[in-house]
């Protein structure tokens, strides 16, 4: 048995298109309205694949969810097409960034030696609270091994959850019992707070994680107001590493002090404001990165392209990496249509560690398997997406028909 970790990276769904949906998500916001690139987008996320997967990582991915979504349109009684924010929200890619597909807690942490997932309802957002209910269809043909994996049901509105995104885990070795951070957000400032703390103390209790290796942690209310949405926008961690900018926390002290009670080992990266400021943080995603252990025990953080191109990132990058510090390489990599959307490396990931042995083999990626999806999406994927296809009916039918067409592919054409 080799527990390890694999990133699912969400592949991008070819409606992909920039309607400014997520308020309080700046990149989002200020895209909206642009001329979108679905095949280039979804090939960017494909050379993602490809290059973690060179550096001996687990990689597998999830397919995208049926959009247009005609049953949410119906729903609505707006499937006339006459309300266009409607219609937007239903053309919507978003399931592409599976860091907020669903929480999930490793087989070592939890009380039944089960790996639990829990889909988050990610009710903040209307075009994202549609997703659930198709993620988690997805999730119980991949994980559908009771004997190693528990799929809970998301929690109830109106604790917002958005998974993966505001939760990190801290241990000496992915298969080793770690500690599981939450961080939750407090509503009243300028954006939305989208993490209940009750949704992350629901997650912990459903998951049967040890309370005294559970901490709760508030995100910092100026972090959302500059535009950190999600906690991932701002510090990730991995094994005994955790890699954060100084104003992440609502009590940056109070919260190192509460993951040290938890887990003594805990190594802690922090970038100053001096160096690099909340705004740059959040404008090149430099924490939305992944930070992955290599094959040869070496930690790797994969960054958006964004921040090499930045004078302050790329200084402070540089003499991390001439220090002595745990991140011993920077990888860039190319997902900026994504980017554009709001959605970095980590964002369109979900970690999960378990043995691959485990988990139903057509979710999980080999280079051959990279080439055929990239096949279906060169062929079949749109070039472009001009905002005023949304709503087309041609459109809809061809963007239907790609996806049919990468499920057959995989032969996952059952969550046609
Ligand atoms: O929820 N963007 C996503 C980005 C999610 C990023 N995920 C993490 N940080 N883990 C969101 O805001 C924009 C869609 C649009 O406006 O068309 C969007 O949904």
């Amino acid at each position: 048995m080799t527990v390890q970790e694999i990133n699912f990276d969400g592949i991008v769904g070819p409606s992909h298109n920039y309607a400014g949906l997520s308020t309080g998500n700046l990149a989002a916001t200020r895209h909206a309205g642009d001329v979108s690139y679905p095949r280039a987008a979804a090939l960017q996320g494909i050379a993602k694949m490809r290059h973690n997967l060179a550096l001996g990582l687990a990689q597998g991915f999830f397919v995208p969810l049926p959009r247009p979504n005609p049953l949410y349109l119906r729903r609505l009684g707006a499937d006339a097409g006459a309300e266009p924010a409607l219609t937007a929200a239903a053309w919507s890619a978003s399931s592409m960034w599976t860091a907020n597909a669903a929480t999930v807690s490793p087989s070592a942490d939890t009380a039944d030696g089960r790996c639990h997932l829990t889909p988050a309802n990610l009710v903040t957002m209307p075009h994202r609270a549609q997703e659930w209910p198709d993620t988690a269809r997805q999730l119980a043909v991949a994980f559908a091994d009771t004997a190693h994996f528990a799929l809970h049901d998301p929690v109830p509105p109106s604790y917002g959850d958005e998974g993966a995104a505001n939760h990190m885990r801290l241990a000496e070795r992915h298969d080793a019992p770690g500690v599981e951070v939450f961080v939750y957000g407090r509503s009243g400032g300028a954006f939305p707070a989208r993490q209940h703390e009750q949704a992350s103390r629901a997650v912990a209790r459903l998951h049967g994680l040890d309370p005294d290796r559970s901490v709760f942690i508030e995100q910092n209310p100026a972090a959302i107001a500059a535009g950190a949405f999600h906690n991932d926008v701002v510090a990730v961690a991995n094994g005994p590493v955790l890699f954060t900018h100084a104003e992440a926390f609502a009590n940056q002290e109070a919260a190192y002090e509460a993951m040290r009670a938890a887990f003594p080992a805990l190594e802690i990266v922090e970038v100053p404001s001096s160096a690099v400021s909340l705004t740059e943080a959040i404008r090149t995603y430099l924490f939305n990165a992944q930070l992955v252990t290599l094959p040869a025990g070496e930690m790797a953080l994969i960054v958006p392209t964004e921040c090499v191109e930045s004078p302050a990132v790329s200084q402070w990058l540089s003499a991390m990496l001439a220090g002595n510090g745990p991140i011993r390489q920077v990888r860039p990599v190319d997902v900026r249509q994504s980017m554009a959307n709001g959605g970095g490396p980590a964002c369109l990931r979900l970690r999960v560690v378990a043995d691959p042995a485990t988990i139903d083999p057509r979710f999980l990626l080999e280079s051959a398997g990279a080439d055929r999806i990239e096949a279906v999406i060169a062929r079949e994927w749109p070039e472009q997406i001009d905002p005023s296809d949304i709503g087309s009916e041609a459109l809809a039918a061809s963007v239907t028909a790609a996806r049919l067409s990468l499920l057959e592919t995989l032969g996952l054409s059952e969550l046609g």
